[in-house]
Protein backbone atom coordinates (compact mmCIF):
# COMPACT_ATOMS: atom_id res chain seq x y z
CA UNK A 1 0.00 0.00 0.00
CA UNK A 2 1.42 3.39 -0.85
CA UNK A 3 2.28 5.35 2.34
CA UNK A 4 3.25 8.45 0.89
CA UNK A 5 1.31 11.50 -0.48
CA UNK A 6 1.88 13.33 -3.62
CA UNK A 7 2.28 17.27 -1.86
CA UNK A 8 0.20 19.27 -4.88
CA UNK A 9 -1.05 22.66 -4.02
CA UNK A 10 -4.47 21.25 -3.79
CA UNK A 11 -2.91 19.65 -0.57
CA UNK A 12 -2.92 22.93 1.68
CA UNK A 13 -0.33 23.49 3.59
CA UNK A 14 -0.98 25.50 7.08
CA UNK A 15 0.81 28.10 8.94
CA UNK A 16 2.92 25.70 10.70
CA UNK A 17 3.74 22.84 8.05
CA UNK A 18 7.11 24.77 7.58
CA UNK A 19 8.13 23.97 11.39
CA UNK A 20 5.87 20.83 11.38
CA UNK A 21 8.90 19.39 8.78
CA UNK A 22 11.44 20.50 10.65
CA UNK A 23 10.37 18.88 14.09
CA UNK A 24 10.25 15.97 11.99
CA UNK A 25 6.51 14.92 10.99
CA UNK A 26 6.48 11.04 9.58
CA UNK A 27 3.75 11.26 7.76
CA UNK A 28 0.07 13.32 7.34
CA UNK A 29 -3.62 12.76 6.82
CA UNK A 30 -5.63 15.24 4.76
CA UNK A 31 -9.01 17.07 6.15
CA UNK A 32 -10.54 19.87 4.57
CA UNK A 33 -8.40 19.61 1.93
CA UNK A 34 -5.48 20.68 4.12
CA UNK A 35 -2.75 18.58 5.89
CA UNK A 36 -3.16 17.24 9.08
CA UNK A 37 0.34 15.60 10.82
CA UNK A 38 -0.02 12.29 11.63
CA UNK A 39 2.84 11.40 13.39
CA UNK A 40 6.06 12.08 14.31
CA UNK A 41 8.89 10.30 16.07
CA UNK A 42 7.40 8.46 18.85
CA UNK A 43 5.00 5.55 18.12
CA UNK A 44 1.43 6.34 19.00
CA UNK A 45 1.54 4.45 22.04
CA UNK A 46 4.39 6.78 23.65
CA UNK A 47 2.52 9.60 22.04
CA UNK A 48 -0.51 8.56 23.93
CA UNK A 49 1.17 8.38 27.51
CA UNK A 50 3.19 11.42 26.85
CA UNK A 51 -0.15 13.55 26.21
CA UNK A 52 -1.62 12.26 29.28
CA UNK A 53 1.24 13.29 31.71
CA UNK A 54 2.63 16.32 29.84
CA UNK A 55 1.25 18.91 27.14
CA UNK A 56 1.50 18.65 23.42
CA UNK A 57 1.15 20.92 20.89
CA UNK A 58 -0.75 20.50 17.49
CA UNK A 59 -1.67 21.32 14.44
CA UNK A 60 -5.24 21.11 13.62
CA UNK A 61 -5.39 23.84 11.20
CA UNK A 62 -7.62 21.51 9.15
CA UNK A 63 -10.50 22.29 11.60
CA UNK A 64 -11.32 25.24 9.20
CA UNK A 65 -13.38 27.91 10.41
CA UNK A 66 -16.95 28.56 8.07
CA UNK A 67 -17.26 32.72 9.29
CA UNK A 68 -21.10 33.12 8.90
CA UNK A 69 -21.65 36.93 9.35
CA UNK A 70 -24.56 39.44 9.09
CA UNK A 71 -27.80 40.30 9.72
CA UNK A 72 -29.52 36.22 9.36
CA UNK A 73 -26.46 35.40 10.59
CA UNK A 74 -27.84 33.43 13.83
CA UNK A 75 -31.25 32.31 11.56
CA UNK A 76 -28.69 30.64 9.22
CA UNK A 77 -26.63 28.77 11.95
CA UNK A 78 -30.05 27.56 13.80
CA UNK A 79 -31.19 26.40 10.49
CA UNK A 80 -28.38 23.99 9.67
CA UNK A 81 -28.39 22.32 13.64
CA UNK A 82 -31.04 20.28 15.34
CA UNK A 83 -29.12 22.02 18.57
CA UNK A 84 -31.39 24.32 20.27
CA UNK A 85 -28.93 27.66 19.87
CA UNK A 86 -31.61 30.17 21.85
CA UNK A 87 -29.73 30.80 25.21
CA UNK A 88 -26.16 30.79 22.59
CA UNK A 89 -23.73 33.77 23.97
CA UNK A 90 -21.11 35.57 23.19
CA UNK A 91 -18.36 33.74 24.20
CA UNK A 92 -19.49 29.87 24.00
CA UNK A 93 -18.05 27.64 22.19
CA UNK A 94 -20.81 24.08 21.30
CA UNK A 95 -20.60 21.20 19.68
CA UNK A 96 -23.39 20.89 17.12
CA UNK A 97 -24.28 18.29 14.73
CA UNK A 98 -25.11 19.92 11.23
CA UNK A 99 -28.26 17.70 9.53
CA UNK A 100 -29.24 17.31 6.23
CA UNK A 101 -33.57 17.15 5.26
CA UNK A 102 -33.52 13.75 6.21
CA UNK A 103 -31.22 13.83 9.42
CA UNK A 104 -28.27 12.87 7.79
CA UNK A 105 -25.05 14.24 9.10
CA UNK A 106 -23.27 16.47 7.60
CA UNK A 107 -20.55 18.00 9.86
CA UNK A 108 -20.49 17.86 13.47
CA UNK A 109 -18.35 21.31 13.91
CA UNK A 110 -17.92 23.11 17.20
CA UNK A 111 -19.57 26.25 16.99
CA UNK A 112 -18.34 29.77 18.15
CA UNK A 113 -20.60 32.88 19.01
CA UNK A 114 -18.39 35.83 17.89
CA UNK A 115 -21.00 38.30 18.42
CA UNK A 116 -24.77 38.37 17.69
CA UNK A 117 -24.37 38.36 14.21
CA UNK A 118 -20.84 36.61 13.52
CA UNK A 119 -20.48 32.95 14.50
CA UNK A 120 -17.62 30.45 13.02
CA UNK A 121 -18.06 26.69 12.77
CA UNK A 122 -14.79 24.83 13.48
CA UNK A 123 -15.50 22.00 10.54
CA UNK A 124 -14.65 18.52 10.49
CA UNK A 125 -14.00 17.11 7.47
CA UNK A 126 -16.83 18.19 5.18
CA UNK A 127 -17.30 21.21 2.65
CA UNK A 128 -19.53 22.96 4.95
CA UNK A 129 -18.79 26.01 3.54
CA UNK A 130 -20.55 25.23 0.33
CA UNK A 131 -23.70 23.77 1.98
CA UNK A 132 -24.04 26.91 3.80
CA UNK A 133 -23.61 29.03 0.59
CA UNK A 134 -26.17 26.81 -1.40
CA UNK A 135 -28.60 27.66 1.73
CA UNK A 136 -27.93 31.45 2.05
CA UNK A 137 -28.90 31.63 -1.56
CA UNK A 138 -31.37 28.86 -1.67
CA UNK A 139 -33.38 30.73 1.35
CA UNK A 140 -32.56 34.81 0.57
CA UNK A 141 -31.12 35.45 3.69
CA UNK A 142 -28.53 38.22 4.08
CA UNK A 143 -25.06 36.62 4.96
CA UNK A 144 -21.49 37.24 4.32
CA UNK A 145 -19.51 33.90 4.19
CA UNK A 146 -15.91 32.99 4.10
CA UNK A 147 -13.25 30.95 5.09
CA UNK A 148 -11.06 33.47 7.52
CA UNK A 149 -7.47 32.91 7.91
CA UNK A 150 -7.56 31.18 11.05
CA UNK A 151 -5.77 28.27 11.95
CA UNK A 152 -6.45 26.38 15.25
CA UNK A 153 -3.24 25.39 17.19
CA UNK A 154 -4.34 23.36 19.88
CA UNK A 155 -2.00 23.06 23.31
CA UNK A 156 -3.32 19.59 24.92
CA UNK A 157 -2.49 17.78 28.07
CA UNK A 158 -2.70 18.40 31.60
CA UNK A 159 0.55 20.95 31.55
CA UNK A 160 -1.50 22.81 29.50
CA UNK A 161 -2.85 25.18 32.22
CA UNK A 162 0.58 26.06 32.96
CA UNK A 163 2.12 26.66 29.82
CA UNK A 164 -0.67 28.97 28.61
CA UNK A 165 -0.33 30.91 31.76
CA UNK A 166 3.28 31.04 31.38
CA UNK A 167 2.39 32.89 27.64
CA UNK A 168 -0.72 34.56 27.95
CA UNK A 169 -0.99 35.31 31.53
CA UNK A 170 -2.83 34.07 34.57
CA UNK A 171 -6.21 34.98 33.39
CA UNK A 172 -6.39 32.03 30.53
CA UNK A 173 -6.84 30.09 33.94
CA UNK A 174 -10.55 31.33 34.46
CA UNK A 175 -11.50 30.49 30.89
CA UNK A 176 -14.17 27.63 31.71
CA UNK A 177 -14.55 24.73 29.48
CA UNK A 178 -15.90 25.47 25.65
CA UNK A 179 -15.65 28.78 26.28
CA UNK A 180 -13.28 31.04 24.58
CA UNK A 181 -11.34 34.60 25.52
CA UNK A 182 -8.88 36.86 23.88
CA UNK A 183 -5.30 37.67 24.39
CA UNK A 184 -2.77 39.66 22.54
CA UNK A 185 0.35 38.40 20.63
CA UNK A 186 3.03 39.94 18.80
CA UNK A 187 0.43 43.17 18.78
CA UNK A 188 -2.50 41.37 17.19
CA UNK A 189 -5.70 40.33 19.76
CA UNK A 190 -6.11 36.33 19.16
CA UNK A 191 -9.04 33.68 20.52
CA UNK A 192 -8.15 30.63 22.65
CA UNK A 193 -10.93 28.20 23.84
CA UNK A 194 -10.84 26.03 26.68
CA UNK A 195 -11.43 22.79 24.02
CA UNK A 196 -10.17 20.19 21.85
CA UNK A 197 -10.02 16.62 20.99
CA UNK A 198 -8.32 15.37 23.80
CA UNK A 199 -10.49 14.40 27.19
CA UNK A 200 -7.01 15.38 29.13
CA UNK A 201 -7.59 19.24 29.07
CA UNK A 202 -6.48 22.02 27.00
CA UNK A 203 -6.74 25.17 24.92
CA UNK A 204 -7.12 25.49 20.98
CA UNK A 205 -5.67 29.05 20.00
CA UNK A 206 -7.68 30.15 16.72
CA UNK A 207 -4.47 31.80 15.22
CA UNK A 208 -5.63 34.75 12.95
CA UNK A 209 -2.97 35.72 10.58
CA UNK A 210 -1.11 33.11 9.23
CA UNK A 211 1.75 35.00 8.88
CA UNK A 212 2.27 34.86 12.86
CA UNK A 213 2.54 30.99 12.77
CA UNK A 214 6.22 30.30 12.68
CA UNK A 215 6.01 32.91 15.75
CA UNK A 216 3.01 31.41 17.78
CA UNK A 217 4.89 27.80 17.20
CA UNK A 218 8.32 28.84 18.26
CA UNK A 219 6.90 30.88 21.27
CA UNK A 220 4.93 27.49 22.41
CA UNK A 221 7.72 25.55 21.86
CA UNK A 222 10.18 27.50 23.87
CA UNK A 223 8.08 28.07 26.79
CA UNK A 224 7.11 24.57 26.76
CA UNK A 225 10.46 23.45 27.56
CA UNK A 226 9.65 23.31 31.05
CA UNK A 227 6.84 21.29 30.98
CA UNK A 228 8.28 18.20 28.56
CA UNK A 229 6.07 19.42 25.68
CA UNK A 230 6.27 17.70 22.67
CA UNK A 231 4.72 17.96 18.90
CA UNK A 232 1.88 15.49 18.42
CA UNK A 233 -1.56 15.25 17.28
CA UNK A 234 -4.95 13.84 18.09
CA UNK A 235 -4.59 10.38 19.38
CA UNK A 236 -6.05 7.67 18.30
CA UNK A 237 -5.97 5.46 21.21
CA UNK A 238 -6.93 8.39 23.28
CA UNK A 239 -9.54 9.67 21.28
CA UNK A 240 -11.33 6.05 21.24
CA UNK A 241 -11.04 5.74 24.65
CA UNK A 242 -12.65 8.69 25.71
CA UNK A 243 -15.25 8.73 22.87
CA UNK A 244 -14.85 11.32 20.70
CA UNK A 245 -16.36 10.52 17.26
CA UNK A 246 -14.90 11.38 14.17
CA UNK A 247 -16.77 12.45 10.81
CA UNK A 248 -16.32 10.28 7.90
CA UNK A 249 -15.08 7.47 10.41
CA UNK A 250 -17.65 6.75 12.88
CA UNK A 251 -20.60 8.53 11.26
CA UNK A 252 -21.41 9.85 7.76
CA UNK A 253 -24.60 11.12 5.51
CA UNK A 254 -26.07 7.78 5.99
CA UNK A 255 -25.81 8.15 9.87
CA UNK A 256 -28.24 10.22 12.12
CA UNK A 257 -27.00 12.30 15.48
CA UNK A 258 -29.88 10.02 17.43
CA UNK A 259 -28.04 6.83 16.73
CA UNK A 260 -23.83 8.45 17.43
CA UNK A 261 -25.05 9.30 21.04
CA UNK A 262 -25.75 13.60 19.95
CA UNK A 263 -29.41 13.49 20.87
CA UNK A 264 -28.42 15.98 23.79
CA UNK A 265 -27.72 18.30 21.32
CA UNK A 266 -31.00 17.67 19.51
CA UNK A 267 -33.96 19.54 20.00
CA UNK A 268 -37.17 17.49 19.69
CA UNK A 269 -39.82 19.47 21.20
CA UNK A 270 -40.49 21.68 18.05
CA UNK A 271 -39.52 24.48 19.68
CA UNK A 272 -36.42 25.10 16.97
CA UNK A 273 -36.81 25.51 13.10
CA UNK A 274 -33.78 23.53 11.62
CA UNK A 275 -32.67 20.96 7.97
CA UNK A 276 -34.14 17.99 9.30
CA UNK A 277 -36.39 18.73 11.97
CA UNK A 278 -39.51 16.32 10.70
CA UNK A 279 -36.95 13.20 10.16
CA UNK A 280 -35.07 13.68 13.22
CA UNK A 281 -38.45 13.81 15.32
CA UNK A 282 -39.70 11.10 13.43
CA UNK A 283 -36.62 8.94 13.90
CA UNK A 284 -36.69 9.74 18.06
CA UNK A 285 -40.06 8.91 17.70
CA UNK A 286 -39.78 5.36 16.45
CA UNK A 287 -36.45 5.35 18.19
CA UNK A 288 -33.11 4.56 16.32
CA UNK A 289 -32.24 1.73 14.66
CA UNK A 290 -28.55 1.63 15.85
CA UNK A 291 -26.41 3.33 18.85
CA UNK A 292 -22.88 3.84 18.32
CA UNK A 293 -20.93 1.79 21.51
CA UNK A 294 -17.43 0.68 22.52
CA UNK A 295 -15.96 -2.85 21.63
CA UNK A 296 -13.27 -3.94 24.00
CA UNK A 297 -11.79 -7.32 22.17
CA UNK A 298 -8.00 -9.51 22.75
CA UNK A 299 -4.81 -8.91 21.34
CA UNK A 300 -2.93 -9.21 19.43
CA UNK A 301 -2.70 -5.29 18.36
CA UNK A 302 -5.57 -4.93 15.74
CA UNK A 303 -4.28 -3.17 12.06
CA UNK A 304 -5.73 -0.06 11.34
CA UNK A 305 -9.67 -0.06 10.58
CA UNK A 306 -9.60 1.52 7.08
CA UNK A 307 -13.14 -1.14 6.04
CA UNK A 308 -15.58 -1.82 8.42
CA UNK A 309 -15.07 -4.86 11.07
CA UNK A 310 -18.06 -7.08 11.29
CA UNK A 311 -19.25 -7.48 14.75
CA UNK A 312 -21.06 -10.69 15.86
CA UNK A 313 -23.28 -11.77 18.76
CA UNK A 314 -23.11 -15.95 18.46
CA UNK A 315 -23.40 -16.46 14.45
CA UNK A 316 -25.70 -12.91 14.01
CA UNK A 317 -24.14 -9.93 12.81
CA UNK A 318 -24.96 -7.04 15.21
CA UNK A 319 -22.98 -4.28 13.97
CA UNK A 320 -19.58 -2.77 12.55
CA UNK A 321 -16.31 -1.29 13.97
CA UNK A 322 -15.18 1.98 12.21
CA UNK A 323 -11.85 3.04 13.99
CA UNK A 324 -10.31 0.76 16.59
CA UNK A 325 -6.99 0.25 17.96
CA UNK A 326 -4.61 -1.49 20.51
CA UNK A 327 -4.73 0.30 24.30
CA UNK A 328 -1.73 -0.52 26.17
CA UNK A 329 -3.61 1.09 29.79
CA UNK A 330 -6.33 -1.84 28.89
CA UNK A 331 -4.12 -3.98 27.37
CA UNK A 332 -6.50 -5.25 24.62
CA UNK A 333 -8.30 -3.27 21.30
CA UNK A 334 -10.69 -0.90 21.67
CA UNK A 335 -13.21 -0.13 19.09
CA UNK A 336 -16.27 2.23 18.19
CA UNK A 337 -18.80 1.25 15.90
CA UNK A 338 -22.49 1.21 15.53
CA UNK A 339 -24.76 -1.81 17.21
CA UNK A 340 -28.41 -2.48 15.91
CA UNK A 341 -31.30 -2.80 18.24
CA UNK A 342 -31.91 -5.60 20.42
CA UNK A 343 -27.87 -6.29 21.30
CA UNK A 344 -27.78 -2.57 23.16
CA UNK A 345 -26.26 -4.33 26.53
CA UNK A 346 -22.69 -2.88 28.16
CA UNK A 347 -20.90 -6.95 28.53
CA UNK A 348 -22.34 -8.42 26.00
CA UNK A 349 -20.05 -10.98 24.34
CA UNK A 350 -19.36 -10.68 20.32
CA UNK A 351 -16.80 -11.19 18.13
CA UNK A 352 -14.58 -8.91 15.76
CA UNK A 353 -13.55 -10.98 12.55
CA UNK A 354 -10.55 -9.00 11.07
CA UNK A 355 -9.23 -8.67 7.40
CA UNK A 356 -7.34 -11.01 7.66
CA UNK A 357 -9.64 -13.96 9.03
CA UNK A 358 -8.87 -14.03 12.47
CA UNK A 359 -11.59 -13.53 14.99
CA UNK A 360 -10.83 -11.55 18.31
CA UNK A 361 -13.36 -12.02 21.29
CA UNK A 362 -14.68 -9.24 22.88
CA UNK A 363 -17.34 -7.51 24.73
CA UNK A 364 -19.74 -4.26 24.64
CA UNK A 365 -18.34 -1.38 26.20
CA UNK A 366 -20.12 2.09 27.17
CA UNK A 367 -18.70 5.46 25.68
CA UNK A 368 -15.95 6.30 26.96
CA UNK A 369 -14.49 3.46 28.02
CA UNK A 370 -13.77 3.21 31.56
N1 LIG B 1 -11.88 21.48 17.97
C1 LIG B 1 -12.28 22.41 17.08
N2 LIG B 1 -12.87 22.08 15.93
C2 LIG B 1 -13.10 20.78 15.65
C3 LIG B 1 -12.73 19.77 16.55
C4 LIG B 1 -12.09 20.14 17.75
N3 LIG B 1 -13.70 20.44 14.48
C5 LIG B 1 -13.76 19.08 14.08
C6 LIG B 1 -13.90 18.09 15.20
N4 LIG B 1 -12.99 18.43 16.28
C7 LIG B 1 -15.30 18.12 15.72
N5 LIG B 1 -15.56 17.05 16.64
C8 LIG B 1 -15.63 17.23 18.01
C9 LIG B 1 -16.07 16.20 18.80
C10 LIG B 1 -16.20 16.37 20.17
C11 LIG B 1 -15.85 17.57 20.76
C12 LIG B 1 -15.38 18.58 19.96
C13 LIG B 1 -15.28 18.43 18.59
C14 LIG B 1 -16.02 17.79 22.22
N6 LIG B 1 -17.28 17.71 22.72
C15 LIG B 1 -17.62 17.95 24.11
C16 LIG B 1 -17.70 16.66 24.87
O1 LIG B 1 -17.95 15.62 24.27
O2 LIG B 1 -17.50 16.69 26.08
C17 LIG B 1 -19.00 18.61 24.16
C18 LIG B 1 -18.99 20.05 24.41
C19 LIG B 1 -20.37 20.67 24.48
O3 LIG B 1 -21.10 20.35 25.43
O4 LIG B 1 -20.77 21.48 23.61
O5 LIG B 1 -15.09 18.08 22.92
O6 LIG B 1 -11.70 19.31 18.60
N7 LIG B 1 -12.04 23.68 17.35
Amino acid sequence: MADGLNMSRRIRRTPYTDRVEIAGVKGFSVVNHMLLPKAYSRSVEEDYWHLREHVQVWDVSCQRQVQIQGKDAAELVQLMTPRNLTNAIVGNCLYVPLTDVAGGLINDPVLLKLSDDKYWLSIADSDVLLWAEGLALGKGLNVQLSEPDVSPLAIQGPKADDLMASIFGESIRKIGFFEFSWVFFKGTRQLIARSGYSRQGGFEIYLEGAHLGGELWDTVLEAGQQYNIAPGCPNLIERIEGGLLSYGNEMTRANNPLEIGLEKYCSLDGTVNYIGRKAIENIAQKGPKRKIYGVLFDSPACPTCSKPWVVKHGEVAVGQITSAVFSPRLEKNVGVGLVEKGYWTAGLEVSVTLPDGQIHRGQLSNLPFA
